[in-house]
């Protein structure tokens, strides 16, 4: 059993309660929060100006990619994708073992506990294995050409049944079906059913682009010329919000969003279904910002997360969110900050299915600490003041483990 003593605790359950002077004590889940608990046989304080709070949640990265820093071409939705299929092959050749761990390095240094991973190929399975942080691991299924349907799913299933071997507390298996202009509607029902079946979680890119928009709904403009280049196949195979209702009935995280239209958030809101913004991966590929009041209006939950190396130039968690909160001229500070601490951590927790996100009793004990640069007197912006002086952490624990 740990004790931890820290001058401010932000817990992130339900009332947002923060404690000054607060204690947490815990072993693999958290036993006790409050002040002046009862004495352990470990104890440490933290020190002045010390916070501790839940460890973050990055929803959505594709370690992947994580060899890129100079080869994609940033600045255009579709020239990026033309760089990323011209360099895929080479980038993933480029990432082995040491480039995975320095990835996932970064990650928590900068607090995150659980990442969800989209792989397209399985090439980061061996290395997630031994991951020191929770893994949900989303087996990507991706490709438009009928003649290759069989081909793709066999692949995909057997990249599905790899990951369920690895199946513990610590690592998770969920279904990415990566878009609705990038998949064939059979690849799309076959991978959902199986989530539906083996009750896995799914995720799916979703109106990033306005040539995402124009395609899918009069099949125009750069995506036809994009296919036509590539594919040969020059017609949009589903409407975004038919492709939206086969996420019925399950748990879903739609990611990105830029471009949804009020029916289609109607529509993700009704199903359930939260959603993940990149705010940096968005700008660098210059598809404009999320409107996340309207996202608020529909009442449906947030996410920040960074996506991979290949459209953001850090994994840093707490950096995606000071963005997030310079970005976002037209939300109040204050208010917006307290949003972007929810969106990586109780949100995350919720719509991944983990028990961590807030520190209560009963959840795992996934906890951060670090130091801020002086005092908070008024602790209603003590949230804005975490989200602007903290690059890394001090200590993490995950399961009640420093790690
Ligand atoms: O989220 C960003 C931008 N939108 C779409 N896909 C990706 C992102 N980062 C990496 N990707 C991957 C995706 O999973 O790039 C490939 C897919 O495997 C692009 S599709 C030709
Ligand atoms: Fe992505």
């Amino acid at each position: 059993m740990t004790k931890l003593k820290a001058d401010y605790i932000l817990t992130m359950d339900k009332n947002y309660t923060i404690l000054k002077n607060g204690e947490i004590i815990f072993d693999e889940k958290i036993v006790e929060i409050g002040k002046n608990l009862k004495e352990c046989e470990r104890e440490i304080y933290l020190g002045e100006n010390s916070v501790v709070m839940p460890a973050l949640i990055n929803s959505h990265i594709h370690l992947e990619f994580s060899s890129n820093k100079t080869h994609l071409e940033y600045g255009d939705f579709i020239n990026w994708l033309h760089s990323v299929i011209e360099n895929r092959e080479e980038l993933f050749i480029s990432c082995k073992g040491e480039c995975f761990k320095k990835a996932i390095e970064e990650m928590k240094k900068s607090g995150v506990c659980a990442f969800g991973e989209i792989s397209s190929t399985g090439n980061d399975l061996r290395y997630l294995k031994h991951s020191p942080l929770k893994v949900v691991y989303f087996n990507e299924i991706i490709g438009t050409t009928p003649a290759a349907v069989d081909m793709l799913y066999q692949d995909f299933l057997a990249r599905v049944e790899e990951s369920l071997k690895l199946q513990n507390d610590k690592f998770k298996v969920g279904i990415s079906i990566h878009s609705p202009y990038s998949v064939h509607p059979i690849l799309m029902e076959k991978a959902i059913n199986i989530a539906k079946t083996k009750n896995l979680p799914l995720q799916a890119h979703f109106m990033e682009s306005k040539a995402e928009r124009r395609w899918l709904d009069k099949g125009e403009g750069e995506f036809k010329l994009f296919f036509e280049k590539h594919f040969k196949n020059a017609k949009p195979l589903i409407k975004p919000i038919e492709f939206i209702e086969k996420f019925k009935d399950t748990k879903t995280t739609f990611v990105h969003c830029v471009y949804a239209n009020d029916k289609e958030l109607q529509k993700i809101k009704e199903i359930n279904a939260s959603i993940i913004h990149c705010p940096v991966s968005n700008r660098l590929l210059n598809v404009g910002l999320l409107d996340l009041e309207r996202v608020k209006n529909y009442t449906i939950d947030y996410l920040v997360a960074t996506d991979g190396l290949s459209s953001n130039y850090s994994l840093n968690l707490f950096k995606e969110i000071r963005a997030a909160l310079l970005m976002h001229v037209n939300l109040h500070p204050k208010y917006l900050a307290i949003d972007l601490l929810k969106s990586v951590t109780t949100n995350a927790a919720k719509a991944l299915d983990l028990n961590n996100g807030s520190l209560e009793e009963g959840k795992d004990a996934d906890i951060i600490s670090f130091k801020l640069p002086g005092k908070v007197k008024n602790l209603d912006l003590l949230p804005l003041q975490i989200i602007l002086h903290t690059n890394e952490v001090q200590k993490l624990f995950i399961n009640g483990k420093e790690t």
